[in-house]
């Protein structure tokens, strides 16, 4: 049997046990569903089912889940009703990590490489001889290149911060994470405006303008769910997209916005705000900073102007600026998640941040509240070791002026690494990132890895990060793995605290990266740092809650005590100013723009580059790398292009053609969607395909990798990633 064929049986299984109620036609369903290796990790004589607590690993959302077990076996997987955050929901990814889990494409053993990189020929080896291995090549680079010649990445997940933590104790600055391709620039925006990073009150909102966010496909608990509730109760919420999304579908109203306008509308509904004078006065005048510089700044930015920049019709952003601000507090510009789209994403989502000013919705329902503290003590303390060899600093310093030293930026490494400036940069450990997948340019992260003396890559599966390795270590999922204690926040109801125990045990010869880092650490010569288990250092993340371990044991969720909402009214901001900086000085000392000034998207610099390429979700794919899940790849087997109906008739292309895409970065094929849901100058493809792993048979050869087509751009203030800065040309294949 194929293994296509396998995870097609599987996904008949799990249909079938979704609506399952006699126990005889479960046990069937389970025994066609599982592997070879899952059934022979089953006791053989195990009771019948029980439930487990978990947190979904399918995205960094955390939704609560129960686990049904039998035999051994995870048969089920359930929302946990207690845990408020996913408002009892758990979404077909989530439902779908059964399928993870007993994926026959996992990776079941430490693989060495033994033929050319990206060939894919491996040989299995112990763990002792893939540990022995992985310490004496870090060993050397730290010596030949100071220990900073290590680069460490790890993606969204509950041991991601042993990464660091592991990295601080080599000794390097070089770690990224998954961060600087996605959220980075949206976050210095509020952080230099608001002095944090506020969270939406969705729940108790009344006007939601949801800009460059499509929260009913890319889904954020409990955004998504909220957004829908408040619909259902008379809420406004307006889409701005160059897209006709699943959000936009179902949303009060939809504009196809130009896209890199964004900052132009929001620029005029300040301008109607203030002109109008729809703001609360004293609220400004106490709380905010630069207001007269701000309304001299928009004076000109009127909704006539802003419609010939976006095409949205000045009477309709004069009209949603006054619904906006007559619904203010409760009323918001949605802060969004991913905002590596632009080059001045920064500046754009400054003027996100500008009108939530203009609206005092700060730590009000229904506006932008504040994360509130969880509790948490830190666990395990150590002090990580000085080496005076070290260079001063990250391989990306200085690179851009607002750089997140916690995270970098990958794009700016990965030209650091390229150059070998300021310093060579010759190993990587990549923990649960699937670079090759999600980085812009792929053809630049593959070179990259080319300039490596050793790379090493822990995931569950053969990814194509992975597949360029020199050593591959398999991991267990988040269902097999004991986790650390995590908030998480949730609007207006604040924080929670979730962990992780096994729900069966970890599966082929997978480690969790915990494991690895302190078998790492004995053999680098510092045990210290990794001197714990996870059961210690949970019992010291608690140390505040003596009541929590027995709640999260019957609960599967925690909930620390909450202040209500308003508890910073009076409190200063944690901005230079100490209050909510309109016009930010930070950037004014920097040489920065410190109002957002709008500057109209730079045409295509090649007349055939004619389409704007833009990125985007869909429900039932995480970022680049669940498309090969058996259960999921039913719904997105294979990507397309959309392209609008108009703009396919004028180059003869029709339903279902293959067409050839290019940029400058690279060049795809895959089929067209004509369709009237984007508009004439855009078009999108989903992220996930076109995979070069020999370990990925739902996506290796199937539709065209995005990433092969992005350029590599990036936020001239923070360095985030620019993913939607790439014009692509379009022609039916064979075509002139
Ligand atoms: N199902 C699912 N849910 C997820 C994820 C997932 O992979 N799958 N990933 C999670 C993660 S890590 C993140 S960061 C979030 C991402 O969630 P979002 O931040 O909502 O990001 P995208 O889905 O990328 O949506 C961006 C939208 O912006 C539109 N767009 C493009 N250009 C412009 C423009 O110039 N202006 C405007 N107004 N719109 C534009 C695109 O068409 C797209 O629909 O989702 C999270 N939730
Ligand atoms: N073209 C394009 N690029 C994008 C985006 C986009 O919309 N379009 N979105 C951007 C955004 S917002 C983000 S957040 C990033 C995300 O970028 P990445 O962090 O690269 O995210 P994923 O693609 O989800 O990669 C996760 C990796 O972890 C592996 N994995 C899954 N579960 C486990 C596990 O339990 N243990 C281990 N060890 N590994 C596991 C998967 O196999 C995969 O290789 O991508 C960004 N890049
Ligand atoms: S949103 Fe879906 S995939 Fe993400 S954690 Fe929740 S259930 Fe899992
Ligand atoms: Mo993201």
């Amino acid at each position: 049997m194929s293994q296509k064929e396998a995870t097609r049986i599987s996904r008949r299984a799990f249909l079938s046990l979704a609506g399952a109620t006699a126990g005889a036609v479960a046990a069937a369903a389970v025994s066609a569903a599982t592997a070879p290796e899952a059934r022979a990790a089953a006791p053989a004589a195990a009771p019948a089912w029980e439930s487990r607590y978990s947190v979904c690993d399918m995205c960094f959302n955390r939704c609560g889940l129960i686990a049904r077990v039998e035999n051994g076996v995870i048969v089920k997987l359930d929302p946990n009703p207690r845990f408020t955050k996913s408002r009892g929901m758990l979404c077909a990814r989530g439902n779908a990590g059964v399928a993870q889990v007993y994926d026959p494409e996992r990776l079941k053993t430490p693989l060495l490489r033994v033929g050319e990189r990206g060939e894919g020929r491996w040989k299995a080896i112990s763990w002792d001889e893939a540990l022995d291995l992985a310490a004496s090549k870090m060993k050397d680079i730290g010596a030949k290149h100071t220990r900073c010649g290590m680069l460490f990445s790890a993606g969204a997940d509950m041991q991601s911060g042993f990464v660091s933590r592991f990295a601080e104790a080599f000794g390097s600055f070089n770690v990224t994470s998954h961060e600087s391709l996605c959220l980075l620039s949206g976050n210095r925006a509020f952080v230099d405006t608001f002095g944090d990073v506020p969270l939406p009150d969705v729940k108790n909102s009344k006007y939601v303008i949801l800009a460059g966010a499509n929260r009913l496909e890319a889904l954020v608990t409990p955004d998504s769910m909220d957004l829908v509730s408040i619909m259902q109760k008379g809420a406004k919420v307006v889409v701005l997209d160059p897209r006709y999304t699943k959000s936009a579908a179902l949303a009060s109203e939809w504009h196809p916005i130009r896209p890199g306008t964004d900052m132009a509308f929001m620029l005029a509904l300040a301008h109607v705000i203030i002109q109008e004078k729809l703001y609360d006065a004293k609220y400004m005048a106490e709380r905010t900073s630069g207001l007269d510089r701000l309304a001299a700044h928009v004076a000109d930015k009127t909704p006539a102007w802003a419609e010939g920049e976006t095409g949205i019709p000045a009477a309709d952003i004069q009209r949603m600026a006054r619904e906006l601000a007559a619904a203010a507090p409760a009323a918001m510009v949605y802060p969004g998640r991913r905002s590596s789209d632009y080059e001045n994403s920064t500046q754009i989502r400054r003027s996100f941040a500008i009108v939530n000013a203009l609206l005092a919705n700060y730590d009000r329902p229904g506006g932008l509240v504040p994360a509130r503290p969880a509790g948490l003590k830190k666990a395990a303390p150590f002090e990580p070791p000085w080496y005076d060899d070290n260079p001063p600093g990250r391989v990306d310093a200085k690179s851009v002026p607002l750089l997140f030293d916690d995270e970098g930026s990958f794009v700016l490494t990965r030209e650091a690494v390229l150059k070998g400036a300021p310093y060579p940069v010759k190993g990587w450990f990549v923990y649960k990132t699937n670079p090759m997948a999600t980085a812009p340019e792929r053809r630049k992260t593959r070179e990259m890895i080319d300039k490596l003396d050793f790379m090493v890559v822990v995931d569950i599966a053969m990814s194509d990060t992975a597949w360029m390795a020199d050593l591959v270590l398999p991991a267990p999922s988040g269902l097999e793995r004991q986790d650390p204690v995590q908030a998480l926040q949730a609007g207006a109801e604040g924080a929670c605290l979730v962990w992780r125990d096994p729900v069966i045990a970890p599966l082929h010869q997978s480690r969790p990266v915990f494991d690895i880092l302190k078998a790492l650490a004995g053999r680098l010569g510092f045990p210290e740092a990794f001197d714990f288990d996870i059961a210690g250092y949970r019992r010291q993340q608690l140390a505040a809650f003596p009541e929590a371990e027995a709640i999260l044991k019957r609960d599967g969720v925690f909930y620390p005590p909450n202040a209500p909402l308003g508890g910073t009214d009076g409190q200063p901001f944690k901005t230079p100013s100490q209050k909510i900086e309109l016009y930010c000085s930070r950037y004014a000392d920097l040489g920065l723009d410190p109002l957002p000034v709008y500057a109209p998207p730079k045409p295509s610099p090649d007349a055939a580059r004619n389409f704007r390429l833009v990125a985007g979700r869909s429900a039932c794919v995480t970022q680049g790398s669940s498309t090969n899940n058996g259960l999921l790849s039913e719904f997105e087997p294979e990507n397309t292009l959309w392209l609008n109906e108009e703009a396919a008739g004028e180059l003869g292309i029709r339903q279902g053609d293959v067409v050839q895409v290019q940029s400058p970065a690279g060049r795809g094929e895959l089929r067209a969607l004509v369709t009237p849901k984007i508009r004439k100058d855009t078009v999108y493809m989903l992220s996930g395909f076109g995979t070069l792993s020999g370990g990925l048979s739902h996506t290796t050869g199937v539709g065209a990798s995005i990433v092969e087509l992005l350029e590599s751009r990036f936020d001239a203030i923070c360095g985030n990633s620019a993913i939607h800065e790439t014009y692509v040309s379009v022609k039916k294949k064979g075509a002139a």
